[in-house]
């Protein structure tokens, strides 16, 4: 996947997304999302989390090294360390979290625009941005699309 691929990919899919989120009335921002137990200011707050991630994980591929994994804990899940960022979005005002989904969104096309041609020639990292961009994306317009 070439550099113009990737951002169109990331582009319509995230469009898709806000377009599921655009067709949720305001009132029902604090309901259901989809997910079970998330409201969809939840679900905006975990997108964002994962991008916000993948920023991070990228300030390292760009410095040609890996990022450790998340925690040598072997009691560490998925599942606590989604709960534990969802937890954390919780403590930011609603307008905050929609303004920072934004945000998050444009560095992250910034950086992938920027993303030298080595790392983008290297599948782990396409893999790696797919999972938490456009993938992600699809997962969770499915998920308002079924609230
Ligand atoms: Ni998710």
């Amino acid at each position: 996947m070439d550099r113009d691929e990737l951002l169109r990919v990331v582009e319509h899919d995230w469009a898709q997304l806000e377009a599921a989120l655009a067709a949720v009335p305001l009132e029902e921002l604090d309901g259901p999302s989809g997910v079970p137990d998330w409201s969809v200011l939840d679900l905006v707050g975990h997108v964002t989390a994962w991008e916000q991630d993948t920023l991070d994980w990228v300030s390292y591929v760009v410095r040609g090294v890996r990022r450790p994994l998340y925690s040598v804990d072997p009691a560490w899940t998925i599942d606590a360390h989604n709960a534990a960022l969802i937890a954390a979005k919780r403590a930011t005002p609603p307008v905050l979290l929609l303004l920072q989904a934004g945000e998050t969104h444009q560095r992250l096309l910034n950086t992938l625009r920027a993303l030298p041609d080595a790392a983008l020639a290297d599948q782990a990292v396409v893999d790696h941005v797919a999972e938490d961009t456009f993938n992600h994306y699809r997962q969770h317009a499915l998920d308002l699309a079924s609230r």
